[in-house]
């Protein structure tokens, strides 16, 4: 029925009360300019329509996994023409690898972002702190999932200082071996809602997908291929939904690097070091060489610990670098368009 494939896509909890309307659909799949887009008529291939690729001024205007968008039907079946993106309730992002300053878009209209690390040799707190801090964003929600508990000995220990240090955040420790583990993650994945799943290659991501499902849609790495390691299995960003009165989940190639782009709700990564620094003497306090920093204070009596306090400052650079660097390019495309605008003027005086 058409108003069930659109409900298990999200579309009330998207568009709340509005009636499903035929000629809305949501991209699960994108590939250069080609796009999957889930319709009530099913998955059918979706193209820009002309006036809108053409109207485009920012990367970010153009559609992402998990964007609403408006469609027109075509004489071809299969092909739909997409011709409006509608406002999102939030991007999750990331700087694009590399040299270039630009962000790349991982995911749209989440509410759930699913960190995944393995608690064998993945599991580091400098990693989730890194990931609490650049993938904290506006209405969605953090859970942790430590994967591959048959491997590891010392879980109960690690959840506890995680606990410790974030006591607001939701950690569940799975194994693909013990079902009643990957049920805790059902609560979750409730129908309508959407989830985006992050976290280096190889921890089990696909494999705990296709746990939930019941059935294997992503393909998973070999077991036991040494030569295979640091090689993506997943080598792209789908949508998909889970199942009966579950929700849709995007799935995501492994992160070699979390590229910082920017940080809504830092506070969620070290809030402990937030509070503090509001006690220091100056309010622009860098927390490194000032005198009465209370944030100093606090690494040298012992209540923060020194490798955390260096990730802070680590990964407060790499956010305030980032900081220039778009104001640099705004600043550059600003300058460029008013030269642009005077130049015009001063051809029209002439004529
Ligand atoms: N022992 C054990 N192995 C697991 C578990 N979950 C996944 N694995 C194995 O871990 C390997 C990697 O799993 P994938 O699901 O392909 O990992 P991924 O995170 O999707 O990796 P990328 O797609 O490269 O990002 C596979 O061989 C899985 O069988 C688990 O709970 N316990
Ligand atoms: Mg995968
Ligand atoms: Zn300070």
């Amino acid at each position: 029925m058409v108003e069930e494939i659109m409900k298990k896509y999200g579309y009330f909890n998207f568009f709340r009360d509005s009636p499903i309307n035929d000629n809305i659909g949501r991209i699960t799949f994108v590939s250069k300019e080609n796009y999957l887009v889930m319709t009530p008529k099913g998955e059918l291939i979706g193209k820009l329509k002309g006036r809108y690729s053409y109207e485009i001024e920012d990367a970010k205007e153009f559609p992402y996994v998990g964007d609403w968008v408006s469609i027109q039907y075509t004489g071809n079946e299969k092909e739909v023409l997409i011709d409006h993106l509608f406002r999102r309730k939030n991007r999750i992002s990331r700087k694009m690898r590399g040299k270039q300053f630009s962000e790349q878009i991982i995911a749209c209209n989440v509410d759930y972002i699913i960190f995944c690390m393995s608690t064998d040799e993945n599991f580091s707190l400098r990693l989730l702190e890194k990931y609490l801090y650049a993938f904290s964003w506006p209405n969605s929600k953090s859970l942790l999932v430590l994967t591959k508990k048959d491997l590891a000995e010392n879980v109960e220990k690690n959840i506890k200082k995680i606990k410790e240090l974030y006591p607001n955040l939701e950690v569940i420790a799975t194994s693909i071996y013990e079902d009643s583990s990957i049920k805790l993650l059902l609560p979750y994945l409730l129908e309508g809602t959407t989830s985006v799943i992050i976290g280096s290659s190889g921890v089990g991501k696909s494999t705990l997908i296709n746990h939930i499902a019941g059935k294997e849609i992503f393909k998973t790495r070999e077991i036991s291929k040494k030569t295979q390691r640091g090689k993506h299995t997943t080598t792209f960003r789908k949508l998909i939904y889970l199942g009966e009165g579950l929700g849709c989940i995007i799935d995501t190639p492994g992160l070699s690097s979390v590229s910082l782009w920017s940080s809504y709700n830092s506070n969620s990564a070290f809030s402990d070091i937030e509070e503090l620094s509001l006690h220091c003497k100056f309010r622009n306090c860098t927390h490194t060489v000032e005198k009465g920093c209370a944030v100093l204070k606090g690494v040298k009596d012992g209540i923060i610990s020194e490798d955390r306090y260096k990730n802070f400052i680590k990964l407060k650079r790499e956010e305030n670098f980032m900081k220039s660097k778009i104001d640099f390019n705004i600043n550059k495309k600003r300058n460029k368009e008013i030269e642009e605008r005077e130049k015009m003027k001063k051809s029209k005086r002439r004529k």
